[in-house]
């Protein structure tokens, strides 16, 4: 423990930090714990702040993340110095690029030495690396500034668009003392930490201006908007106008995936025939094709709803921006709306209805598919399909190819902030620091759906998800491999292909070794089984569900995003 005795005038920096997070109803966090910060998470621990301990910062950083997403609050990541930093950089990294908020606290080693390159223990000028991944990067060199330090970052992980912070906290000011009257007076209390940023009242008129005019509406909810918290509004706005809606993947469930309005099945010609488009918290990047055609019509017109200025016209131009936080803007809209002003065509609702049914029914024979044992990836999530449908509080995290992609489409949410996955970066990696985030902030059930691969990058977690008793199950797609399992070694050698992963690899028997329970599942019926035992337990679980290792497709649904080597054929 901290060297400076409980009856003492004096407080050091670890008591400060602790103080100061506690001051900002900051009530977890999650870390590696070693030099220099083991007795700052003992000293939480003890104050009454929950810490999770990971087995790799990464995964403690996307727990953190994920907090922040789940909660508005920043999401606090515990690292030690150089490579427990660098570590969590891709999490702090991967919550800038979507607009997480969370603080990394990192220890750092002895300035001096670091900065003359003396040859310090874990010597890295950690601030500095960590700016060009980092919204804002701080160093507090004073125990004075503990207080003020952490204010900073609150405000700039919460504020505008979140983001991931970085905060550098030297070893030297961990231990230093500081009179304790004087340290208490430093503390500081974040008032109103993300303040609302109400639009300005032409843009609110503008916008409804330009979608009255329109034929062919369709609003477009991404994951900003479900990180708002403006559920009721957005669905009153949504219903009130009819129009026709699509959900990013982290939106789904934002209004229940079952709405009429929902085009969800219907999406292809939802984008390329659209008029006027309203994105709400969603960017026209990559994953909506930068707005360009052919994927969306040369003279659709769009409205945008953000936080973020330079957001606006970043990919397309935006004839009607509406730059403020989602939550004011909403509430603006819908009092501005005359009853009747915004009514898509009944021609447009009935071709996406029809488009909507004709899909449907493509899903539903593809669900029944002929796959049994071993399963496809859509009998396997028909059976899954069927046990979540009445559970819409649990959280369902998902990563992969194939798995990520075919999980998206056929699992309905109905919910809000539920769906939980690799977002904007595409990252593996994500899933058991998501799972066990979102079982320690809600208490409610977790199903991660993960491909074999992408369980592979955290999978030492299984370990924390038991050592917690958290209610965790995690569904390992097993098709052995990158995408597929059948992939062959181009030039003949006995090495595995660079895609192939152990097929009959038996996942269940890891967690079996920290005391959890495996399943087994080749068929639909077992995993339907498996699924619903493992939920009704409330017991850390993993169930290894055997996939044709034929079925999955290149990148799954992206696989037009590689480019093909002109030397050798493709193999697929
Ligand atoms: P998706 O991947 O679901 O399409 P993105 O992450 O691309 O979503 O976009 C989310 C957008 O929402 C970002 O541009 C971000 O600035 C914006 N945003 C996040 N929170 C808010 C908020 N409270 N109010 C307004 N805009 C927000
Ligand atoms: C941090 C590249 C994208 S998807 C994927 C990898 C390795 C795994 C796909 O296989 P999986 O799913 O999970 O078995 P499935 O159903 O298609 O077989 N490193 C990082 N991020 C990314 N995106 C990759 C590598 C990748
Ligand atoms: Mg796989």
């Amino acid at each position: 423990m901290p060297a400076v005795p409980e009856t003492s005038t004096l407080t050091d920096g670890f008591h400060l930090v602790v103080e100061a997070l506690k001051l900002n109803d900051l009530d977890t966090i999650y870390g590696v714990v070693g030099i220099p910060v083991t007795d700052l998470a003992r000293l939480a621990q003890a104050s009454g702040i929950r810490y999770i301990g990971l087995r790799h910062e990464s995964a403690a950083g996307h727990a953190a993340a994920i907090t922040g997403y789940l909660t508005q609050k920043p999401g606090i990541c515990l690292t030690v110095s150089a490579p427990g930093f660098l570590n969590g950089m891709v999490a702090l990294a991967n919550a800038t690029t979507n607009g997480f908020p969370m603080i990394q606290i990192s220890g750092s080693s002895n300035r001096a030495t670091v900065d003359l390159q003396q040859g310090e223990y874990e010597e890295l000028d950690q601030m500095n690396a960590a700016k060009p991944f980092a919204k804002a990067a701080y160093r507090i060199e004073r125990p004075e500034d503990i207080g003020i330090g952490v204010a900073r970052a609150i405000r700039a992980a919460v504020s505008g668009r979140p983001g991931g912070v970085y905060l550098d906290l030297p070893g030297a000011i961990l231990g230093a003392a500081l009179d304790a009257e004087a340290g208490a007076k430093s503390l500081v209390r974040v008032v109103d930490a993300a303040p609302r940023q109400l639009p300005a009242p032409e843009a609110i008129t503008r916008a409804l201006d330009l979608l009255a005019t329109a034929k062919r509406p369709l609003i477009i909810l991404g994951k900003g908007a479900a990180y708002a918290q403006a559920d009721d509004d957005i669905r009153t706005f949504v219903e009130r106008t009819r129009i026709p809606f699509l959900p990013m993947s982290m939106a789904k469930g934002l209004l229940p995936d079952n709405h009429s309005q929902s085009v969800a099945a219907a999406r292809h010609i939802a984008l390329a025939k659209a008029d006027v488009v309203m994105l709400i918290g969603a960017r026209l990047n990559w994953l909506l094709g930068h707005g360009a055609s052919p994927q969306w019509s040369a003279t659709a017109r769009f409205i945008q709803l953000d936080v973020l200025p330079t957001e606006i016209d970043s990919n397309r131009a935006i004839a009607a921006p509406v730059v403020g936080d989602i939550a004011s803007a909403i509430a603006q809209l819908l009092s501005a709306l005359k009853p009747g002003q915004i009514r898509p065509s009944p021609e447009w609702v009935d071709e996406l209805g029809a488009q909507k049914a004709k899909n449907a029914k493509h899903m539903e024979a593809n669900l029944a598919a002929p796959h049994a044992n071993p399963l496809g990836f859509y009998s396997a999530l028909g059976a899954i399909k069927k046990v979540l449908a009445d559970k819409p509080d649990v959280y369902l995290v998902n990563e992969g190819a194939n798995t990520l992609d075919i999980t998206r489409n056929v699992i309905d949410m109905h919910a809000p902030r539920r769906r939980l996955d690799c977002g904007t970066w595409g990252v593996m990696g994500v899933g058991l620091g998501f799972a066990i985030a979102a079982a320690v902030t809600s208490g409610k059930p977790v199903v991660a759906i993960e491909g074999d691969s992408a369980f592979g990058f955290s999978g030492m977690e299984i370990e924390t998800v038991c050592r917690y008793s958290l209610p965790v199950v995690i569904i390992v797609f097993n098709n052995g491999g990158i995408y597929r399992g059948d992939d062959v070694n181009l030039g003949g050698g006995s090495d595995p292909a660079p895609t192939a992963l152990m097929k009959d690899a038996h996942y269940e028997k890891l967690i079996e070794a920290f005391g959890g329970d495996g399943y087994y599942a080749a068929d639909p019926q077992s995993l339907r089984n498996a699924l619903g035992e493992a939920l009704a337990s409330g017991r850390p679980s993993l169930i290894n569900c055997a996939i044709d290792p034929k079925l999955g497709t290149e990148s799954g649904h992206i696989g037009n995003l590689n480019p093909h080597s002109e030397v050798h054929a493709p193999v697929h």
